[in-house]
């Protein structure tokens, strides 16, 4: 089974699902089960803008294995930073730069590249070398020139607060590494600060090579940047690695000329939550069709995601230990394991046919008086053999017997077997006789067999 679904439809099976058990007469959803929840990461991507020059910014993915670029589309604003909030998975550009007006905080489509503007950033004048969040989706900025310092800003209203000043100024990329500390680079170094003052905290060794522009660290908290080989919207570019422990540069490759900001989209793997069920049979067979142990699994950037259960259905009657893999749209997948259990609920089927004497004589009428009182019992389960009974006797399925009824009497009783055949013959009072049928789950069902008053 492996079906594509947007969280809503994802939802809409689920509830869907939901009434299809519901309607079954036993149905038990045991208590909540997660065993071995397993995550891959993959799929992070690099974007990059352009914006040297204070031209208007083109969105282009990077490929981080070798720099190269692939234009997405024009933005609509000059971005010298770009973002993506790690809790909505949101890409936000500031633009403004020193070459342009007052800066504008935008967030960008990723698919198109189209810019929206949020407002612009009046408070504190000056343009800004680049932004980052923090992993709680605080937005920073590093004002340059200007202040020289480090600012909250307001995702939502593009209002910023003063943290504090940094010294020395002319930087470039501004980054938080996974594990939470704030870098900065230009000037010729790499650099910590502390996000609550904005002092630098420690300074890396000088980069032998140009690096700056605009920086961001990868899903494996590797830090990438651009090395800037020339000036103005043309400027050549290397997308770089840098070492944050000695600040040494190592080039990936030539990337997009007049790039100004990196980010990476940092893809979350899914979160594959399972549970044990239990399900009736469908009807007529001895297993379920379709069972899923899903327990709401789901992509914490929000996006579509696949579930894979193995092995896929029918799941015959018992227990039957599952897998089931999520997937999301970057490729992350995760899994968890669960019991689908198949549980018996259909009564079996019997009947009690007026069959005819094994003498061959007084064949039954259509008027169903069968005086002679011969029947054959049939039965039949979706799962196992019935065990068939009248009274405490038990017979065979198929099994001709002789039933003669006894008003005066309760109960049944054998009362002895007549021919070859060995035919049972039972007294059965003071009312019709009952042959129950009872299957391997213990369903059972019950035929009244219209016994023929006894003769007068
Ligand atoms: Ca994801
Ligand atoms: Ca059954």
């Amino acid at each position: 089974m492996a079906i594509l679904v947007s969280r809503e439809a994802h939802m809409k099976r689920r509830r869907t699902l939901g009434n299809f058990l519901g309607g079954l007469a036993a149905v038990v959803a045991s208590a909540f089960t997660l065993i071995f929840p397993l995550a891959a990461s993959a799929g992070s991507t690099l974007y990059g803008a352009t914006g040297s020059g204070g031209v208007l910014s083109v969105l282009y993915t990077i490929d981080k294995a070798t720099g190269a670029g692939t234009a997405i589309g024009p933005i609509g604003f000059n971005v010298s930073g770009i973002a993506f909030d790690p809790t909505t998975g949101i890409l936000y550009g500031l633009s403004g730069n020193r070459e342009a007006g007052a800066p504008e905080l935008i967030t960008i489509n990723p698919t198109t590249g189209a810019g929206t503007l949020v407002g612009t950033v009046t408070a504190i004048p000056g343009g800004y070398a680049d932004i980052t969040f923090d992993a709680a989706g605080q937005l920073y900025g590093f004002n340059e020139p200007g202040c020289d310092c480090l600012v909250r800003i307001d995702k939502a209203t593009a209002a910023v607060t003063f943290v504090g000043p940094t010294t020395p100024s002319a930087t470039s990329g501004l980054a938080f590494s996974n594990a939470g500390t704030l870098y900065l680079d230009g000037v010729g170094s790499l650099r910590i600060l502390d996000p609550v003052t904005g002092a630098v905290t420690s300074t890396i060794s000088p980069f032998s090579r140009p690096v700056a522009m605009g920086m961001d660290f990868d899903e494996n908290d590797i830090l990438y940047g651009l090395e800037r080989l020339g000036n103005g919207p043309s400027g050549p570019r290397n997308l770089v690695t840098i070492n944050t422990a000695n600040g040494a540069v190592t080039t990936i490759g030539a990337t997009v000329p007049g790039l100004d900001a990196l980010a990476f989209e940092k893809n979350q793997p899914p979160v594959a939550l399972c549970r044990n069920v239990t399900v009736s049979t469908d009807l007529g067979v001895c297993s379920a069709a379709s069972a899923s142990v899903d327990n709401g699994s789901s992509d914490p950037d929000g996006g579509p995601i696949t579930l894979a259960q193995t092995p896929a259905g029918p799941y015959f009657l018992g227990s039957t230990p599952v897998t089931l893999t999520v997937t999301d749209d970057k490729g992350a997948s995760a899994s968890c394991e669960a019991i689908v259990t198949v549980v018996d609920t259909a009564k079996p089927v019997v009947a009690c046919v007026p069959s005819v004497n094994p003498s061959g004589k007084n064949v039954p009428k259509a008027n169903n008086t069968n005086e002679d009182g011969f029947y054959m019992v049939l039965t039949s389960d979706n799962c196992t053999p019935p065990v068939i009974k009248i009274g405490s006797f038990t017979l065979a399925g198929g099994e001709t017997i002789k039933i003669t009824q006894t008003p005066g009497m309760s109960g049944v009783r054998l009362v002895g077997t007549m021919g070859q055949p060995a035919i049972k013959h039972f007294q059965v009072g003071p009312d019709d006789a009952v042959i129950t049928a009872t299957d391997g789950a213990g369903n059972q069902a019950s035929v009244t067999c219209l016994v023929p008053p006894p003769p007068k």
